[in-house]
């Protein structure tokens, strides 16, 4: 395709189901879509559309509707690993209809399983792997002949050539992050929320997580953050901010920083503001400058309660510095939501019991139990597929792959009736235990859809996730006869993966080694 004007429309798709409110109905802009346009909206003769199905709260319908009346020339789509058959349900709609309209995929889930994504679903003509900035940008370059580059030899692109599947390496990532500009946020409506991406990459490697961004944290300038923070403010009048990085205060003294300048520039006056953080990466002083700068919560990963399993969890905590951590944010007053996940490697009812037992003993504000979820790329997902760790990989449907309802996994040591018991016991212990009543009133009724779904689930002993009310009446028909994952696919996409990390942290070492420092 040859073209002189190129139409690009960036989708977020739409849900299949509300179960969650504040996941499903987000009254907030998917921030990779704002980088992504904000990165090629400048090139000559590129139009874009961003069409997020979520936050506008469209049906799948309306959502192609919109599309369709762009008349793009390129759909990228954008997924995490539950929303990747939503994107390929869209992708297949278009392609139906107009043959020419060139489909793209990009995000987490992708990029785990680069060839795999593409054998499953025949509707994306390519995707790109890993960060999308400077491949998308290429590709538009190529697309629009203002480079020679073949679009096959662009980095970290993946597509279907003469039958087969082939590609091109992975995306290198930005090091710098202050070169990026600022996030196309006036391509969407104006939001209560929006999340801010003051870094990407997070050094630890817990068994759960891909890491997606590396384990090298990269880390844009305090002034860069605080000009974005205004920009927003300013412009869109918000209610809430809510800081989008793995580990907000991995360098400690650039948090300080930051935390003196969102102080100055009376930043927790104008909106409410969350972070998610790690009990390795704080201090005292820095939980009374949380305080001061008027943080609504500060958010951290705990995990599990039995030590064994912390142990070999890959995240670096220990119950000491769990410990000081809460100390130091009950000392400052500061709320504290605290993330938990059942279905740890070899998890037992007793391993769960001493989970739920440490969750009631720090009494967070805001308790999350989730239940694990074999995402591809993770340490998980590869045990998982050889039948260790006490997992039997039940599913590779990638529309029940979500932590709050589980469904992709059984556990040698634990039935399905005893981990949905265990998940609704370790909420009602925490608020009950603590004499929380009305906190659990509360909490019950801001996330009465996913309670409703958790107790039909364990009351009515459902096997799968069941309400799909957004559902297509065709959607299960297009993925009849798709070649699924296998799993030493699955188990390829970590040690894969694992490489890939390598690589990177190699490659950052050489050319910017400055982000090895933090100061912690
Ligand atoms: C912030 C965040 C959220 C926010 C998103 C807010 C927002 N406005 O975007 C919220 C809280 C809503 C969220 C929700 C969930 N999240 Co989340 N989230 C993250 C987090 C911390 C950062 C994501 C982010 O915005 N990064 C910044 C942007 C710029 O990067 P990016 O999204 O990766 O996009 C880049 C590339 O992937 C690529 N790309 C992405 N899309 C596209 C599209 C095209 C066309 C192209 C070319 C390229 C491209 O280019 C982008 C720019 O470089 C990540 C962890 C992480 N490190 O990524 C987890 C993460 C993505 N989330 C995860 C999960 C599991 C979820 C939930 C499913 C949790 C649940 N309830 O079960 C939900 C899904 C909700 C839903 N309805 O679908 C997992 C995904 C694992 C997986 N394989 O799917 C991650 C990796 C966390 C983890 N450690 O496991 N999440
Ligand atoms: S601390 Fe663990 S879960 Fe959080 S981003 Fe880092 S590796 Fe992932």
């Amino acid at each position: 395709m040859s073209k002189t004007r190129l139409k690009i429309c960036l989708v977020n798709p739409p849900v299949l189901a509300v179960l969650e409110p504040w996941y499903d109905e987000p009254d907030f802009p998917r921030t990779a879509l704002a980088c992504l346009a904000a990165f090629i909206k400048d090139i000559p003769g590129v139009a874009i559309l961003i069409v997020d199905a979520k936050f506008e709260q469209l049906s799948f319908d309306k959502c192609l509707e919109k599309i369709e009346a762009f008349e793009p020339d390129l759909v990228g789509f954008t997924a995490f690993t539950n929303e990747i058959k939503p994107a390929a349900y869209l992708a297949h709609k278009l392609k139906e209809k107009h043959k020419n309209m060139l489909t793209l995929i990009g995000g987490v889930h992708v990029t785990a399983i680069p060839k795999q994504t593409m054998q499953e679903f025949p509707s994306f003509d390519m995707a790109i792997i890993g960060e999308g900035e400077s491949p998308l940008l290429e590709l538009c370059n190529s697309l629009l002949h203002i480079s020679d580059k073949t679009i096959e030899s662009i980095q970290g692109i993946c597509l279907r050539k003469d039958g087969k599947i082939i590609q091109n390496g992975h995306a290198e990532r930005i090091l710098d992050l202050d070169t990026l500009p600022m996030p196309a946020w006036d391509m969407f409506k104006p939001a209560q929320t929006y999340f801010v991406q003051t870094l990407r990459g997070c050094p630890f490697n817990c068994q759960f997580c891909m890491n997606p961004n590396g384990q090298v944290a990269r880390k844009r300038c305090v002034e860069n953050v605080i000009l974005e923070l205004n920009y927003i403010i300013d412009t869109f009048k918000p209610k809430h901010i809510s800081f989008g990085d793995e580990l907000f205060s991995v360098d400690m003294n650039r948090t300080h920083d930051l935390l003196d300048a969102m102080i100055a520039h009376k930043i927790g006056d104008k909106v409410t503001w969350d972070v998610q953080t790690h009990v390795k990466f704080v201090d005292q002083e820095m939980f009374y400058k949380f305080k001061k700068a008027k943080v609504e919560r500060v958010e951290i990963g705990v995990e599990t309660g039995d030590e064994e399993i912390m142990k070999k969890m890959g995240k670096g905590i220990s119950m000491s510095k769990i410990m000081d951590a809460y100390t130091f944010a009950k000392n400052a007053q500061v709320p504290i939501g605290t993330f938990f996940i059942i279905g740890q490697p070899n998890e037992s009812v007793a391993s769960i019991n001493k989970t739920i037992d440490l969750a009631v003993k720090l009494n967070p504000n805001l308790p999350m139990f989730g239940l694990m979820t074999p995402y591809p790329g993770t340490e998980v997902a590869r045990i998982a597929a050889k039948g260790e760790g006490g997992y039997r990989l039940k599913t590779t449907d990638w529309d029940n792959y979500s932590k709050q309802l589980g469904g992709a996994l059984e556990f040698a040591n634990l039935t399905k009736r005893q981990i949905e018991f265990l998940q609704i016991k370790a909420y009602t212990s925490v608020f009950l235990k603590n004499g929380r009543i009305l906190d659990f009133l509360k909490l019950l009724w801001e996330y009465r859809k996913g309670a409703f779904e958790l107790l039909k689930k364990f009351l009515l002993g459902k096997k799968e996730l069941q309400s799909k009310s957004n559902k297509p009446k065709d959607y299960d028909d297009i993925f009849i006869g798709e070649k699924q994952i296998n799993k030493q696919e699955f188990i390829d996409s970590r040690l894969n993966w694992i490489k890939k990390q390598k690589e990177e942290i190699q490659r950052t070492r050489k050319e910017m080694p400055i982000l090895f420092k933090l100061g912690e």
